[in-house]
C-alpha cells in the first residue's frame, strides 16, 4: 500500500471516545460468612477460589476492596446481582460503584 493511501485512511477515521469506566467495589462489613463472600465473587465475577479469597481478604483487612473495572451498565449490574444476592441470604453485604478517575 503507498504511503498517500496510508494518510488518507488515518484523516478519514472520525474520532471516536472510549466510554467510561466504573469500578465495582466490594465494602466490608462484620456479619456476612467469608466463604459466602468468597462464593458470590467466583459466581458474579467469575473468580477463581484464589483470587476471591484475595480480595475477600483486602475487603475484610482495609474495609473496601476493587472487584474489577467495567463499562457504567455492566459494573451497575454486577453490583446489583452480588448485592441481592447477599440480601436473599439475610446477609448485609454490599457492592458499590464509582467511575473511575
Ligand atoms: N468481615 C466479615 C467477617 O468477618 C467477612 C467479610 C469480608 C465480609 C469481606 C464482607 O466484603 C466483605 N465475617
Amino acid at each position: 500500500m503507498s504511503g498517500i493511501e496510508t494518510e488518507l485512511r488515518s484523516l478519514e477515521r472520525p474520532k471516536t471516545s472510549r466510554p467510561r469506566l466504573h469500578k465495582v467495589i466490594l465494602l466490608n462489613d462484620d456479619f456476612t460468612p467469608r466463604d459466602f463472600v468468597v462464593a458470590v465473587l467466583g459466581a458474579v465475577f467469575r473468580m477463581t477460589p484464589a483470587q476471591a479469597q484475595g480480595v475477600m481478604l483486602t475487603a475484610h483487612r482495609r474495609g473496601v476492596c476493587v472487584v474489577g473495572v467495567f463499562t457504567r451498565e455492566i459494573a451497575e449490574t454486577k453490583a446489583d446481582q452480588a448485592t441481592d444476592m447477599g440480601r436473599r441470604e439475610g446477609h448485609p453485604l454490599t457492592f458499590t460503584t464509582a467511575p473511575e478517575d
